[in-house]
This record gives structure tokens, C-alpha cells and sequence, in this order.
């Protein structure tokens, strides 16, 4: 039996992770469900946005699904207390330091692309973000300037070997696909960008098979909406990852489509849609749960090793969206829960 701590968080994040489990208890699995509180919610009910209980829970457990996290109440509480720390230290605390985005347009949503529609059918990529490194984890903090003007800073660093490793993710991943990794940086103008390169054209090495390429940041942005059908996989760091990667998911349609897996060098992963926790929609039943739906099938695949239900729950979406069924963000009327049960009726 495998253990699933289910950690739904913040607005929408209770809606979708219980349609995501519904997917899975259909599925008739030997899997067990755990619920533990985190983000905003968690502080309210004990007084941190990370329990030891949840951390605790996310450790023992085989696979985290993770809803999302954010809440504008917490908006001017101290950094370490707010909801989104939450993340970060479940992703630093467990070592996931991999961070797999893919997106792609299902068939049928190119209307809901914000890519011209000559184009639009071309996007198929993943993502590979470094998660534990970035000026998300460098020194940061508040002080005053000598001119006494108040200052905030927060640093931006990679050793090589966080670089390292999570290129070779990018190189194992362009590896079982079109065989093409674009390495993103800003290595005209950040130092770690320049170590990110080379350290990158060293593992390069290993993969004669990988065509590799570089592309600054500015360029990747424009070059996804200009031609994104060239990207087959990107490998970049955590803040240049996780704009591109909003940034793709409205390319694909929504940014209520595109599921994640952040992963450690084993079979421990946390998985969760990209977006956060959309305070405005909250508790409507607007929330598109298609995106949680499918990173409890990267679950299954990844920590689970189950590809034939994995394969199962994507043909079961893919299915939903081709018959039409779409909630508000793909510009459809469904509800959260009867997105789920389009795809709980096709889950052959
Ligand atoms: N489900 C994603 C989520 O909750 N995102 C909110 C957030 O704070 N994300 C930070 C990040 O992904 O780096």
C-alpha cells in the first residue's frame, strides 16, 4: 500500500485536490490517503504555514499531492510565516530539487491558446526548473542604505554542483523525447548565468546524443510565444522557470492546465498544478481541476511506477476536453466537480 499525503492549502487548492482524489479512489489502487493542513491555512489552525506534523506526514509518505498555496490575508506577515514558505520548505526539507513542467495543447483547446493558431498546435515541451537554489533560497533580507534609503536584497546563487545535477534532469529528459535540450540563462549579463553555462556545455558532454542549445531568458520568452513548437525540453533555474512556465501554460490554454513534479533523486516526489491558490475564485466552483488531475497521474508515474493508470488519467482528460467539457479559464460553463466527472466517465 502507498501512502498519499494530500496537503489541498490555500482557495482553491481544497477544491482541487478532492476531485484529484476522486480520480485516484476511482482508480481502485492500493493507495492510502493522509490530510495534513499547509499554508495559510495551517498558520490560522497552528500557528505556522509548515507544521512538524505536515512536514512530518510529507516525509513518511511515499508521494506528496499538493494543492496550492497563497492567501492576501498574510500579505504583510513577516516572510518566514507567510503561506508560500510552505512550498519552499517542503521542496528544500525533501530534497526536490527537479522540477518537471510540461506543457502541451490537448487536442481541441486551440481556441483557448493565446498563441496565433498557426502556431498554437505546436506547443509540446517540458520544463525542467532547478527548485532548491536561486534567489528564491540566497541571502535576502531589509536594511538601509548609507544615503538612508531602504533597501531589499535577495541573492542570487547556483554552485556547480546544483547546476550540475539538474542539468543532467534536462539531458535525461530531452533524452526519451525529440532529443533537444535548450539550456535558458542570462549569461550576457549574471555571473551565474555564465557558471550555469558552462557547467551545463561540461555535462553536455556525456549526452553526444542531446542537441544541445542557450538561449537568454528575454529570448526564450519571446521565442515561446514567436515559434514554441522549437522546444522540446528547457532546462533553467527557479525564477526564469517558473515565469516561463506561466508563461507556457496560456500558450497551452490555461494555466489551470499544466501539472508539475518536483522530484529528489529517488522516487520521492511532491506534485501539484502550477498555479497558486486564485483567492478570487475560491470556494465558486470555477477552479479547472485538470491540472491536479494530471500531476496525480505524474504521481502515478513517477514515484508510483504505475504508467498504465498514469496513461489512463491523461486519455480520461484528454477525452473530457475533446468532448467539450470546459470550466470558466478554457471558456466553458463546467464546474470543478463536473470537469472531474467528464473525466472520471472516461477513465476506461
Ligand atoms: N501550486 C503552486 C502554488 O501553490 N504556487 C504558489 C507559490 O508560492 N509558488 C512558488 C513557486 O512555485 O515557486
Amino acid at each position: 500500500m502507498s501512502l498519499i499525503a494530500l496537503l489541498p492549502g490555500d482557495g482553491i487548492g481544497p477544491e482541487v485536490i478532492a476531485q484529484a482524489r476522486r480520480v485516484l479512489e476511482a482508480l481502485s489502487l492500493d493507495l492510502s490517503f493522509e490530510e495534513a493542513p499547509v499554508g495559510g491555512a495551517a498558520y490560522l489552525e497552528k500557528g505556522h504555514p509548515l507544521p512538524p506534523e505536515t512536514l512530518a506526514l510529507a516525509k513518511r509518505a511515499d508521494a506528496v499531492l499538493f494543492g496550492a498555496v497563497g492567501d492576501p490575508r498574510f500579505d504583510a506577515v513577516e516572510r518566514a510565516f507567510r503561506p508560500e514558505q510552505a512550498i519552499l520548505g517542503l521542496r528544500r526539507e525533501l530534497g526536490l530539487f527537479a522540477n518537471l513542467r510540461p506543457a502541451k495543447l490537448f487536442p481541441g483547446l486551440e481556441d483557448a491558446s493565446a498563441l496565433k493558431p498557426e502556431v498554437a498546435g505546436a506547443i509540446d515541451m517540458v520544463i525542467v526548473r532547478e527548485l532548491n537554489g536561486d534567489v528564491y533560497f540566497g541571502e535576502k533580507g531589509r536594511r538601509t542604505t548609507m544615503d538612508g534609503l531602504r533597501q531589499g536584497y535577495d541573492l542570487m546563487s547556483y554552485n556547480e554542483r546544483e547546476v550540475e545535477r539538474i542539468a543532467r534532469v534536462g539531458f535525461e529528459t530531452a533524452r526519451v523525447r525529440k532529443k533537444r535540450l535548450c539550456s535558458v540563462d542570462k549569461a550576457n549579463v549574471l555571473e551565474t548565468s555564465q557558471l550555469w553555462r558552462d557547467v551545463v556545455k561540461s555535462v553536455a558532454t556525456e549526452y553526444p546524443d542531446v542537441h544541445l542549445t542557450h538561449m537568454y531568458v528575454d529570448n526564450a520568452a519571446m521565442q515561446l510565444v514567436r515559434n514554441p513548437g522549437q522546444f522540446d525540453v528547457i532546462v533553467t533555474g527557479n525564477l526564469f522557470g517558473d515565469i516561463l512556465s506561466d508563461q507556457a501554460s496560456m500558450c497551452a490554454g490555461s494555466i489551470g492546465m499544466l501539472p508539475s513534479a518536483a522530484l529528489d533523486t529517488g522516487k520521492k516526489g511532491l506534485y501539484e498544478p502550477i498555479h497558486g491558490s486564485a483567492p478570487d475564485i475560491a470556494g465558486q466552483g470555477k477552479a479547472n481541476p485538470c491540472a491536479t488531475i494530471l500531476s496525480a497521474a505524474m504521481m502515478l508515474r513517477y514515484s508510483l511506477d504505475d504508467e498504465v493508470s498514469a496513461e489512463r488519467i491523461e486519455r480520461a482528460v484528454a477525452g473530457a476536453l475533446t468532448a467539450g467539457v470546459r470550466t470558466p479559464d478554457l471558456g466553458g460553463t463546467a464546474t470543478t466537480a463536473e470537469m472531474a466527472d467528464a473525466v472520471l466517465a472516461r477513465l476506461a
